[in-house]
């Protein structure tokens, strides 16, 4: 029998902890870790298909570099360094030369499961004298971020959820069944339906997974949910439900946030949103009599109609109702390092977005590159995301991509993206090294899992930091003998030690800590070394939250060392702090929660229903990346990963395929006001009237078997307009695009269904 190792699924960021068998570089089984002491030994339907990522004939095992005809070479990793070094460079110097912001754009640095390579990326770009930084978080969480910033006073409050011992759950833009999003989502849903004194409401315009086992279903208009979260409010604050012992404790601002839901239309609203006024009040009425309510959100309102507005609707639930910071309600939770950072109004000189959470909106990537400004981004560099197929508007995107003067791709498998890049740099896997998230978002008590390698690197391949620190030593930053001294300087003492280097040229500190402090860390856990700071921040800051967690009584460094140590020693994950449920107030920034944000404030008073009416010529609403049973993001290339779906099908109810002369299994095309593109049609009738739906994770180019590729299921950015976005965070929406459904052309239907032939017969050969 052979042996289990423990490690992680890195198929969404719940991260859950896993074991596995493996034989030679597939993992054979997998199973839940019990050790693991966040998901204690929980699962989902994808877990299983894990060995899909890593373990195909499409990961890159040699540095690429782009020839004038747009294919790519083989270049040694010493070649490949040593000119993009010397190009990176000659930007910098053209940059300081001109007096102009640094014109590197940085997208990614970690994926659902990685995010040891991050750090050091973010290392170039400071050395590049560079702000500009984009990822998959500005173009779904910043909303968010932004309105945490103005309420609990940081943009890194970021709030978790009680689920597990919740009486109320309330589900708004999410389908946790099928997406999880939340330690164990499937048991924690059953366990509310199989409990008679707990509920669960779902506002959806899906009869979701979800919403099937909910007490109450509000199955709102696309797009509508300002409204209806607003009616909600009004109505809760009407009956005196707000909490004014918790009100007149821990907030300020509330007359003004009442003044402005009083003048709320409540019933023009619900009427707007098109959900049954009866409804709306029995979901009122468990909103008041719950003990505990936790809210629960995701992309349904994040990428949704008026989507900064909407997350600050959705805090106001539970604020006023008094629902933060005990047991089974919401709260702030803390991190071993913050995965985002503050930003303080600065803005982009180019479209005027502003920073949030150090990031600029992912829809804005092309704009910074094309635009004509002498402060335009020049050099594009990508670490572990594909915007090619992921961010809005691939036309422009992959404009952009070929017009950067300089752009890199660090990824596993040959993207999209990687595709159109000047160079292309192989990564070891997250199962070929050591690795982490910052995905830490419990409260009264957070974990951290740092997950050892269960392979070598696949040759040709390195892992990040080690890419970074060659790159740096290339650039001539990283000297080799005072690394040497500082590699023999006790751990407590590094930092001070290396502080004159640091000083000199900040930039750095990630790298020469991986040189230094990772050459001594146990089984070549060097990528670790980038821990350190924030164990000693956190020993700092929260002494009697690490001790508690750790049960120890050391304070100072010793502290720092401790968590540090046991971070190593842990293959299953620990708790690395633990608060009482009234030290919530410690971690936010703000004394008390600001209620009024003017912004939204007048935003929500702007709201108007006849001026928010559906495009004639795109009466319907796309969900343009439904989260389904099999498919995780662009984390599993090739096709016969999944189970289901092989076409990546539009999802349609039957009377909206009627309506265009169709029927189940046909090809359709999908038109929006920037694309078209053809999809394979299938019924589902749990949509609303009017909504379709296409899956999030396809669009992938893969080996067709006969030197070629195929592209398998939908490009589905092809089609979204990257102008049609948040006003505050720039975050697209692709929960409510308006599209309309034809008939595909003959042509359309051959070309479709030849490459199709073509993945089902991969699929058939389990390629
Ligand atoms: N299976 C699977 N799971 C995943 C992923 C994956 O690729 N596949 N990806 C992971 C990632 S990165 C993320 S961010 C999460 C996302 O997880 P979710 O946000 O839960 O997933 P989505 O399917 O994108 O959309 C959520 C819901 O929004 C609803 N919706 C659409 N329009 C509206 C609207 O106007 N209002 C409201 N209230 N709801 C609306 C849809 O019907 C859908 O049920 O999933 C994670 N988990
Ligand atoms: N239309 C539409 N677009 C969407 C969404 C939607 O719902 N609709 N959802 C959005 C959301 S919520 C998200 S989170 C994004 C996700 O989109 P991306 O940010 O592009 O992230 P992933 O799809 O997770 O893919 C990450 C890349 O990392 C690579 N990778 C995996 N492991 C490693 C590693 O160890 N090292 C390196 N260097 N690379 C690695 C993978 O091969 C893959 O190419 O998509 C967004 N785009
Ligand atoms: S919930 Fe997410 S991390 Fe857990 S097994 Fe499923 S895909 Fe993997
Ligand atoms: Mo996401």
């Amino acid at each position: 029998m052979s042996e289990w190792h423990k490690t992680a699924c890195s198929l969404c960021y719940v991260n859950c902890g896993i074991e596995v068998q493996t034989e030679g570089r597939a993992i054979t089984r997998v199973r839940g870790d019990r050790e693991n002491p966040r998901s204690r030994g929980y699962l989902c339907q994808k877990a299983q298909r894990l060995t899909w990522y890593g373990d195909h004939n499409d990961r890159l095992t040699t540095p690429l570099r782009r020839r004038e005809d747009g294919t790519h070479e083989p270049v040694s990793w010493e070649k490949a360094l040593r000119e993009i070094a010397a190009k990176l460079r000659a930007v910098r110097d053209a940059d300081l030369a001109a007096g102009r912001p640094g014109s590197m754009a940085y997208v990614g640095g970690g994926g659902q499961g990685n995010h040891s390579g991050g750090g050091y990326g973010l290392a170039l770009r400071k050395w590049m004298n560079s702000s500009r930084f984009f990822g998959a978080l500005s173009q779904e969480k910043t909303g968010d971020f932004w309105v945490n910033g103005k309420m609990f006073g940081g943009q890194t409050n970021h709030t978790a959820e009680g689920v597990e011992e919740c009486d109320l759950l309330l589900v708004i833009g999410c389908n946790p069944w099928l997406a999880n999003g939340f330690n164990r989502a499937r048991s924690a849903v059953n366990d509310i339906k199989n409990d008679p004194g707990r509920r669960m409401v779902v506002i959806d315009p899906r009869r979701t997974e979800t919403a099937e086992v909910a007490d109450v279903h509000l199955p709102l208009r696309p797009g509508t949910d300002a409204y209806l979260l607003g009616a909600m409010l009004a109505l809760i604050i009407e009956r005196g439900g707000q909490d004014d012992e918790f009100l007149a404790t821990h907030t300020e601002g509330f007359d003004e946030v009442k003044a402005a839901l009083g003048r709320i239309p409540v019933d023009d609203w619900i009427t707007h949103a098109e959900v049954e006024r009866e409804d709306v009040d029995r979901a009122v009425d468990l909103i008041l009599a719950a003990e505990a309510m936790t809210v629960r959100v995701e992309l349904g309102i994040q990428q949704g109609r008026n989507s900064t507005l909407n997350s600050y609707l959705e805090k106001l639930l539970y604020l006023l109702t008094g629902n933060f910071g005990r047991p089974g309600t919401n709260a702030l939770h803390t991190w071993l390092m913050p995965l985002w950072s503050e930003s303080r109004g600065e803005r982009s000189e180019i479209t005027g977005f502003e920073y949030i959470g150090g990031m600029l909106p992912l829809n804005t990537l092309a704009e910074e590159i094309l635009a004509d400004h002498p402060n335009r981004a020049r050099v594009l560099w990508v670490e572990s995301s594909n915007p090619a197929n992921t961010a809005a508007d691939t036309a422009s995107v992959e404009r952009a991509i070929r017009a950067a003067e300089l752009s890199v791709v660090i990824d596993v498998a040959f993207t999209e993206t990687a595709a159109l890049a000047d160079y292309v740099l192989p990564a070891a896997s997250q199962h070929e090294k050591w690795e982490f998230t910052f995905f830490d978002f419990e409260f009264p008590t957070n974990y951290f899992h740092l997950r050892p390698p269960l392979f070598d690197p696949l040759p040709g391949t390195l892992v990040e930091a080690e890419i970074y620190a060659r790159l740096f030593e290339e650039l001539g930053l990283l000297d080799a003998s005072t690394v040497d001294e500082l590699a023999r300087v006790p751990r407590v003492e590094l930092l001070k030690a290396a502080s004159p280097v640091l000083q000199e040229n900040p930039a750095v500190a990630p790298v020469l800590l991986y040189r230094t402090l990772g050459r001594t860390l146990p089984n070549g856990a060097a990528v670790a070394a980038v821990l350190w700071p924030g164990c000693l921040t956190l020993a700092k800051r929260m002494p009697v939250a690490v001790q508690r967690a750790l049960d120890t009584d050391l304070e100072g460094p010793a502290l720092a060392s401790e968590l540090f140590d046991r971070i190593l020693a842990n293959p299953s994950g620990l708790a690395f702090t633990r608060h009482s449920y009234d030290e919530v107030w410690q971690l936010m920034r703000h004394d008390r929660v600001h209620l009024a944000v003017p912004e939204l404030l007048s935003w929500l008073e702007s709201l108007d229903p006849e001026r928010d009416r559906s495009d004639p010529e795109y009466p319907l609403s796309l969900i343009n990346g439904q989260r389904r049973r099999h498919n995780a993001n662009q984390i599993l290339r090739p096709p016969s990963w999944r189970r289901t779906d092989p076409d990546g099908a539009l999802h349609v109810r039957t009377d909206d395929l009627t309506a265009v002369s169709a029927e189940a299994g046909d090809w359709v095309a999908i038109v929006s006001r920037v694309g078209r593109i053809v999809v394979r049609a299938e019924i589902d009738d749990s949509l609303r009237k009017g909504q379709v739906a296409l899956p999030h994770g396809f669009g992938m180019s893969v080996p067709d078997g006969h030197g070629g590729r195929v592209v398998h299921g939908p490009r589905i950015n092809v089609i979204t307009d990257a102008h049609d976005r948040d006003p505050i965070a720039g975050t697209p929406h692709h929960k409510d695009m308006p599209v309309r459904l034809e008939r595909a052309t003959a042509a359309e239907v051959a070309a479709a269904a030849r490459d199709a032939e073509v993945v089902h017969a991969l699929i058939s050969a389990g390629s």
